[in-house]
């Protein structure tokens, strides 16, 4: 059976990649809402109905362990997911603020998000509960999510747009700084660059798929090493099925399948 990812868009392919390095075997069904991203800027009402819309829809591909992609939907429906669903359920803020509460040495953390996540306050909650006595400094950065979905990562305008936007962060003397959005791992190097190499930058992905890896044990359903059946990976977009390809063959290897799912079908 496979694991089930879903997002607003493309961002929860960089918790895919994590999971295609550290659990190759597994089998794979990715759902991204493109067609109605960003999540960044809506109302918890609608974040919570398209997020239920595609677990619905994973679930009907009965997947073994769901993987809330998105930092916006973990934080806006994380707990009422699992408390409706019967199989394990993961969401990307626990790793994150986990992993960043690890790293940091001098207890200053930067918190990057979309306005949804920043505004929900979770990562604080999260990342107080572990030490209370962390300083975090949160910023929203609406504009990025816009820039990977129409694959301007790689250019001078999102250089432009990222140095602009982590002005707010320079000088606080932060020792790390949590990607809080899936998106964001696709601006990485120019979020490095900005902020220097004293500042380790966690990717909540990798840590979510250690997450996934102890939960698939603990639940006995990781795949087991003598079974052949084939290691299936598809990919579904609510949007258009080229643009979502292009991205996903730029970031991931191998080959990828990517079909159309309308919104009315979810
Ligand atoms: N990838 C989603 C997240 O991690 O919050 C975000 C995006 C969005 O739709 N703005």
């Amino acid at each position: 059976r496979p694991i089930g990812f879903l997002d607003s868009g493309v961002g929860g392919l960089t918790v895919v990649k994590e999971a295609m390095r550290q659990l190759p075997n597994e089998s794979i069904i990715y759902i991204g809402d493109n067609a109605r991203c960003p999540y960044g800027p809506r109302s918890v009402e609608e974040i919570s109905k398209f997020t239920n819309q595609m677990v619905d829809f994973l679930l009907t591909k009965d997947i073994k362990l769901l993987v809330i992609a998105c930092n916006t939907a973990t934080a806006v429906c994380l707990d009422e997911i699992k408390a409706r669903v019967e199989i394990p359920v993961i969401g990307v803020i626990q790793p994150g603020a986990r992993a960043a509460n690890k790293y940091t040495e001098n207890g200053k953390i930067g918190v990057l998000g979309t306005e949804g996540t920043i505004k929900s306050g979770m990562y604080v909650k999260t990342l107080r509960q572990k030490n209370k006595t962390l300083k975090i400094t949160s910023l929203a950065c609406p504009p990025f999510v816009p820039l990977v979905e129409s694959q301007q990562y790689n250019t001078p305008l999102a250089k432009k747009v990222v140095a602009e936007a982590l002005v707010a962060l320079k000088n606080k003397g932060l020792d790390t700084v949590v990607l809080g959005c899936t998106h964001y791992p696709l601006l990485r190097d120019l979020i490095q660059k900005t902020l220097g190499n004293t500042v380790t930058l966690i990717d909540s992905g990798q840590e979510t798929i250690s997450d996934v890896s102890i939960l698939l044990d603990y639940n006995d359903i990781a795949k087991l090493s003598d079974d052949d059946s084939p290691t299936r990976r598809n990919y579904y977009t609510t949007g258009s099925p080229e643009l979502f390809k292009e991205i996903a063959d730029d970031w991931l290897e191998g080959d990828i399948h990517v079909e159309r799912v309308t919104i009315s079908e979810l």
